[in-house]
């Protein structure tokens, strides 16, 4: 970027801001801490430890990170709809079956958003969820371990935007369709794409989470066809009901960006997830064909599998009354957020100058009074005045999304005009603004979407960088900035780089995960069929053309660590085991000519890596983690033979031959 363009850049970015402060809203500059101040609050000793984790999704990388708060140093990155080269995920063969779906193997995927699980609508530190958007599923991370343990596909779904929101109790996770499409068999989905009103529908789908975390679809929810992009549950005192934002009620299918944007108000979408219950026990609802993968990581021998499901419930709307209103909500809301209380539900219209915020209770009157405006496909909607609580006037623009503290406070990011807006639930009155650099997303504030928020910090992820850090060429690391809220005005602490593109992002208070932590895995529950516990059940074996080798690591070697009698043609696996006993003393697995990858095997751990040699010779493998001050003796050999070679299958260790 030249200079010149950075300064049209920054020009853009004033006048940004002179546009919302002519709204009538001063912008001011940050009320900045003093540098010394700021980097003491963000300062972590060494050897002392963040108060917050932040679990953030990587956006296009298909992973999460774990950050530690204030500090923003990068903990982990965990992977989720992705492979990953770190530690095998989606290599080894224990865990590809991860990342299988109704399309066979996908190794990449797209998430944003994360839910941590709660009780009484608070975090319980259990697991953390998140959502692939292009091959739509749901994941559940156990916060123990930070290795993700299930994967569920979620059918008659495109583009899983607005997905995995959380009730107060994890009763379900939820995942609605951001493009609606034929659903059915064959012949229903073989249709004009300009068939879009009469033939394209959504679905919503409520996955029910059992007391294991196990995940299972309860049911699903045909709608209009239209766009579901955002999702919050009703908590408190609107516990039972799911309010989801929509766009495109307009049912265009080309040039969105104009068509879509034609009315004046798209709508919120209040579910009554317990009414949708009653039809089911009273046996309503339509088993349906569908296909869709399962899979599950075994805890104890690291192995997943993957199951194919074959039907889901679905529950039409428009025939079982009762279950789903439509809220008018101004210019195309893309986030749709619940207060605290469960009282206040915010809209966020991407396109509005104003940010109205709805009454549950006032939604309860005018549905009990039937007080409608009118229908949409079918289905009531309520008369926006009806149940608004009030607007927050000229906000900034680009409204996205709203995040509280829990102290009667709102704080929205506004995209267009770059800033945090912070605002009183009750009276509407913006109380605060900040900017951001540049162009914000989401915004997390430690237990901002739960019933009692910790509040003290507020992160802005932010969409383009620009010239916050040193380029690195075309791509730069996209930014998080870390304010405090904790007085009247917030206050900018801190930028820090993240990993792939931040879309949501919850923060738990370390005392929540910390005490739970696994450090190793028991060598004595280790279920795999091909362990090997201890060295004296290292072995070699062949089944026909193929060779399984059951080694074992222990710093500083592998038993065996020579092996002879593998042959052009052979399928070798090796499965190692990790027998340390011990934390943080993973070793790790790498052969020549391996085209899967490498593995990383954690202590107590058995993983394989298939190897099929396409040489002759003999081929060094070795341990890629370094585990001990003799890491580098950690090694071995195995002879490859010619496929009509005699030589017989050996394996030893500290074995010398003559001299
Ligand atoms: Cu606003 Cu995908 Cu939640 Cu990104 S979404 S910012
Ligand atoms: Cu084991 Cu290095």
């Amino acid at each position: 970027m030249t200079t010149l363009q950075s300064k049209k850049w920054v020009f853009a970015m004033a006048a940004a801001a002179l546009v919302s402060a002519s709204m009538g809203c001063k912008p001011t500059t940050p009320d900045a801490a003093s540098v010394g101040d700021a980097a003491e609050r963000v300062y972590v000793k060494p050897g002392t430890h963040d108060e917050f984790y932040n679990i953030v999704s990587g956006g296009f990388n298909g992973q999460m990170s774990v950050v530690g708060l204030p500090s923003g140093r990068v903990l982990r990155i965990l992977p989720v709809f992705s492979a990953h080269p770190e530690n095998g995920y989606g290599f080894s063969e224990e865990s590809k079956p991860m990342l299988n779906t109704s399309h066979g193997y996908v190794p990449w995927d797209d998430l944003h958003h994360i839910s941590l699980s709660q009780t009484k609508g608070e975090h319980d530190g259990r697991w953390a969820f998140g959502n692939a958007n292009n091959t739509p599923r749901i994941a559940r991370v156990d916060l123990k371990s930070f290795e993700t343990v299930e994967i569920l596909e979620i059918p008659n779904s495109s583009g899983n935007h607005s997905s995995p929101f959380i009730t107060e109790n994890t009763e379900y996770v939820v995942a609605s369709t951001r493009f609606s499409v034929p659903l059915g068999g064959d012949a229903e989905r073989d249709v004009p794409i300009n068939t879009f009103k009469e033939n394209f529908k959504g679905t919503v789908s409520f996955i029910k989470v059992d007391d294991e975390g196990h995940m299972s679809i309860a049911f699903q929810l045909v709608t209009p066809g239209m766009s579901f992009d955002l999702a919050r549950a009703g908590k408190g005192k609107s516990h039972g009901w799911f309010f989801f934002s929509t766009y495109n009620s307009e049912q265009a299918y080309t040039l969105l960006e104009v068509n879509a944007s034609q009315r004046d108000k798209d709508f919120i979408m209040a579910v009554n997830w317990k009414k949708a219950e009653e039809y089911i026990a009273a046996g309503k609802g339509k088993m349906t064909k569908a296909k869709y993968a399962h899979n599950v990581m075994d805890h104890n021998s690291h192995i997943a599998t993957s199951t194919m499901m074959e039907e889901v419930l679905q529950l039409d709307p428009v025939e079982l009354k009762d279950i789903i209103y439509f809220i008018p909500c101004p210019k195309s809301p893309h986030g749709t957020d619940v207060d605290p209380t469960g009282e206040y539900i915010v809209g966020s219209g991407k396109l509005a100058a104003l940010i109205p915020v709805f009454s549950f209770t006032k939604l309860m009157k005018a549905i009990e009074a039937q007080d409608f405006e009118g229908e949409y496909a079918g289905i009531p909607v309520v008369r926006y005045e009806s149940a608004l609580h009030g607007e927050v006037k000229k906000p900034g623009l680009g409204p996205l999304h709203t995040e509280f503290d829990g102290r009667g406070n709102a704080y929205t990011s506004m995209f267009v005009s770059s800033e945090v807006v912070k605002w009183s639930i009750e009276t509407l009155e913006v109380l605060d603004r900040a900017p951001t650099y540049y162009s914000v997303g989401h915004l997390s504030v430690p237990g901002g979407p739960t019933a009692k928020p910790h509040g003290k910090y507020l992160v802005a992820y932010n969409k383009i960088t620009k010239d916050r850090y040193l380029p690195t060429g075309p791509e730069l690391t996209q930014s998080a900035q870390l304010y405090d809220i904790s007085g009247d005005k917030m206050q900018l602490l801190l930028d820090f780089p993240t990993i792939g593109e931040p879309h949501y992002a919850e923060a738990i208070p370390a005392a929540l995960v910390e005490p739970n932590s696994i450090k190793f895995y028991k060598l004595e529950d280790n279920t795999h069929p091909y362990a090997a516990k201890g060295e004296g059940q290292a072995r070699v074996e062949r089944k026909g053309k193929e060779v399984h080798v059951y080694m074992t690591s222990i710093r500083s070697h592998f038993s065996p660590d020579n092996i002879e009698g593998v042959k052009l043609g052979d399928e070798v696996y090796f499965h190692v085991t990790n027998l340390e006993q011990d934390w943080d003393v993973p070793h790790g697995f790498a052969i020549k000519g391996a085209n899967t990858a490498e593995i990383l095997i954690m202590p107590g751990a058995t993983q394989t890596l298939k190897w099929v040699p396409d040489r002759v010779g003999v081929v060094a493998f070795y341990c890629t983690d370094f585990c001990s001050a003799l890491h580098q003796e950690m090694q071995g050999y195995i002879r490859v033979s010619p496929a009509n070679s005699d030589v017989e299958l050996k394996y030893s260790l500290g074995e010398t031959g003559p001299q």
